[in-house]
């Protein structure tokens, strides 16, 4: 079965990678989430990266934020990097958007694992008809919530 490994900077991340675990254990994607920073543990960046057999990794980084970009110059496979809010916010959503020529990181917006797993989940679709399903259900119960909603109101 296809893999996510989430890698965070700091410990204090895990509220927004709980997200993302979330939305992969409800489509049944294994994943595996680890702490590594670009700047305290580059070497471990670089072990834990090449070690993994994931078919996409999360990055999830605050302030400079260079843990998405360093994991995309350390693979081929698709990094989807999560900016974490902080007290500037523009820090760590530039630093995982403005990557490089030849090296992208896939951007979602402040604190949202959860759309870095949609977008996982959406990418190891591709030729897996269950998990295509699964999203389009997904979408489905969000439609119908939208629509509850509008009648409580
Ligand atoms: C980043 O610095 C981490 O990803 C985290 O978002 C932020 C703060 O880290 P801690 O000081 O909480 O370890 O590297």
């Amino acid at each position: 079965m296809s893999k996510v490994l989430i890698l965070m900077g700091s410990k204090s991340d895990m509220p927004v990678a709980e997200k993302g675990r979330a939305i992969l254990k409800k489509f049944g994607i294994d994943n595996e989430i680890t702490v590594a920073s670009a700047h305290r543990t580059p070497k471990r960046v670089e072990e834990i990266v090449t070690k993994s057999d994931a078919d996409v990794i999360i990055a999830i980084a605050g302030l400079s934020a260079a843990l998405p970009g360093v994991v995309a110059s350390l693979t081929t496979r698709p990094v989807i990097g999560v900016p974490v809010s902080g007290a500037v916010n523009l820090d760590a959503l530039l630093s995982v958007t403005q990557m490089p020529p030849g090296i992208p990181v896939a951007a979602v917006g402040l604190d949202r694992g959860d759309n870095a797993a949609i977008l996982a989940a959406e990418i190891l679709s591709v030729g897996t008809p269950a998990l295509r399903k699964m999203l389009a259900e997904h979408r489905r119960e969000m439609e119908a919530k939208v629509i509850a909603d509008s009648e409580s109101v």
